[in-house]
């Protein structure tokens, strides 16, 4: 996959994609990560990539013949390009989805005030990563990449994936913990130290749907529930006892 980030400020990025999963996926070969600045499509003398909007106010705004020059120049028969903004659908993990079966990504993030409205006729699609204001485009982003590359096959390890598999459908994660098994006298769960992996694998189960049902109820009402999913359901439902030890 590759992932052309357009900005203003390309060094932002370096710190986030040098570290972690993101490098070791760019290292792997599996993503291909371009920053590129826009002032390097800029003709003039002082390579000015934003200018005032007309009509007068605060702020700058990305110049159309810029953008358009840039995208044109990176494009791709099978690209897409997306613009970072409040405006655009709400980012979630179906859309991640989709997004990770793009072989080629074109990220244009706008700082200040936005973009001229003439770079609408080269984008595909508009994203937010939620209801609030940034100062530009450049953490979501950010937020987009790191979200989409960890779905590129390869990317994740095998058991990252397939506890992606197995929970990255809809529900929150269960409670973990590590040693020691005893920390200012709370215990570690016993069924988690009792060997019994398909004991193990129905408790993780049943916390997730406890822990969703209480704190994003929201998330279960978008999902089916499988035959056992019912069952733990109706466990934290209507049995009295133990809830907290499964
Ligand atoms: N901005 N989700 C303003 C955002 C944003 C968001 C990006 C600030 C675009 C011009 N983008 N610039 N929230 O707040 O995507």
């Amino acid at each position: 996959m590759r992932i052309d980030i357009l900005t203003l400020f390309p060094e932002m990025f370096e710190s986030p994609f040098g570290s972690s999963i993101i490098k070791r996926a760019q290292e792997k070969k599996l993503v291909k990560i371009n920053l590129v600045n826009l002032r390097d499509f800029a003709l003039d003398r002082h390579r000015q990539a934003d200018d005032y909007p007309y009509g007068g106010g605060a702020g700058m705004v990305l110049k159309a013949d810029i953008v358009i020059r840039a995208i044109q120049a990176l494009r791709s028969p099978e690209c897409k390009v997306v613009y970072l903004t409040p405006q655009g659908k709400v980012l979630n993990q179906a859309l991640v989805k989709k997004m990770a079966a793009w072989a080629h990504l074109i990220l244009l993030c706008g700082h200040y005030e936005g973009i001229d409205e003439r770079c609408q006729t080269v984008i595909d699609e508009e994203i937010s990563i939620g209801d609030y204001v940034l100062t530009g485009g450049e953490i979501p982003a950010m937020v987009v990449t790191d979200a989409v590359v960890r779905l590129v096959p390869g990317v994740l390890g095998s058991d990252e994936a397939h506890t992606e598999e197995s929970f990255g459908s809809g529900l929150l994660e269960y409670p973990q913990y590590t040693r020691p098994r005893v920390v200012s006298g709370l215990e570690v769960p016993p069924v988690l130290v009792s060997g019994d992996h398909q004991a193990v694998r129905r408790w993780r189960k049943k916390m997730s749907l406890k822990r969703t049902l209480l704190k994003r109820p929201d998330l279960l009402l978008q999902r089916e529930f499988d035959p056992e999913e019912r069952e733990l359901l109706e466990e934290i439902l209507f049995s009295r006892e133990g809830q907290d030890e499964g």
